[in-house]
């Protein structure tokens, strides 16, 4: 009987808070499940510099201000999501008005001025901030991955991102956020940002592990030993976009309409083994976010294949309990 199915935060909450991402529509498409089974949310893209500040004379906060009051009605936490990022920044913000690149300082008072913004507004609401979004190279040999950010301001533009935003709000816990965080090259070059930001004293809080992972990879081993190697740098953890596929990153099919059985099993126990994981570092994992609230309504449907459905998350199309979440829940 659905009154039956225990509270997934509930569940969790002597290790860490349970979080969605939502949209300013799935808050009331999924309310149901967000009130019953989350003590966290995130704003999928409401937030973003694209959303809020699409051309320089406009603001927009209608949608960000829905989430957030949201939030503080119903005694959830919000993580703020994201301040400064290479995709979904609006091309004006790189631009002087005659279409000539932006000259440093102007970038740096833009992203100071759009951080600011931000981060005032949500004083006191949001109690974490992804300042930055996977800032270093994802493939190749580059440390710093190159966008618009760094080739204008140059690496500085990293350290300055967390000063304003910690100037903004001293309160807020800031973290870097990336993803593909599992893979040692990637790793390497996570940690060697967050130690050298840490060796300037700049004000860093938590690393953001993402979590866009499948049921084929990585491996609970190597997950495991990613966890233990950001856990010894000694700030704490956050997963922060959970969700697990049920195809291989290199799957092109586009015509299945239902998970098979096997895809399903393999993801119950997947989940199992991640959940088993995440309590066993408890001490260092301070919050646990799925990308999304059900099968409905996942960014996975599109990525990475254009057309191809995905089923990732603990509830089903129809906002059912799947056995990946019983599995969760059961320990
Ligand atoms: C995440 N990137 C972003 O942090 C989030 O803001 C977005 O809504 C979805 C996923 C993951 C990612 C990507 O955007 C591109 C390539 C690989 C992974």
């Amino acid at each position: 009987m659905a009154g039956e199915v225990v509270s997934l935060c509930k569940a969790y909450e002597r290790f860490f808070p349970i979080g969605s991402a939502v949209s300013a529509r799935s808050i009331r498409t999924h309310r149901d499940l967000l009130l019953k089974h989350f003590s966290s949310i995130t704003p999928s893209n409401e937030m973003k510099f694209s959303s809020v500040h699409p051309t320089e004379s406009a603001f927009q906060f209608l949608f960000s201000d829905s989430i957030a009051d949201f939030a503080q009605a119903n005694g959830m936490l919000l993580r703020g999501h994201v301040l400064v990022w290479h995709q979904q920044t609006p091309q004006w913000v790189f631009e002087q008005a005659d279409g000539s690149p932006a000259s440093r300082d102007l970038l740096l008072d833009r992203m100071r001025e759009h951080i600011h913004t931000l981060v005032s507004r949500y004083r006191g609401k949001a109690y974490c901030w992804d300042v930055l979004n996977e800032a270093v190279d994802d493939k190749g040999t580059d440390y710093l991955r190159r966008t618009k950010w760094l080739e204008i301001i140059g690496p500085d533009y990293i350290e300055k991102a967390f000063q304003y935003a910690h100037d903004a709000d001293p309160d807020a816990l800031l973290f870097y956020n990336d993803y593909n965080e599992v893979a040692p090259e990637k790793r390497k070059k996570i940690i060697r940002l967050v130690t050298e930001l840490r060796a300037k004293d700049v004000p860093i809080h938590g690393i953001g592990l993402q979590g866009h992972w499948s049921i084929h990879s990585p491996s609970i081993d190597a997950i495991d030993e990613a966890l233990e190697e950001y856990a010894s740098l000694g700030l704490p953890l956050q997963i922060t976009e959970l969700d697990i596929s049920v195809f291989s990153f290199a799957d092109l099919r586009t015509d299945l309409m239902a998970p098979t059985d096997e895809m399903m099993k393999l993801q119950a126990e997947k989940y199992e083994k991640v959940f088993e994981l995440f309590r066993r570092y408890r001490d260092v994992i301070t919050g646990v976010t799925l990308w999304g609230t059900a099968d409905d309504h996942s960014w996975r449907h599109n990525f990475p294949v254009r057309g191809r459905r995905d089923w990732p998350l603990l509830f089903d199309f129809d906002h059912q309990p799947k056995e990946s979440f019983f599995r969760v829940v059961n320990f």
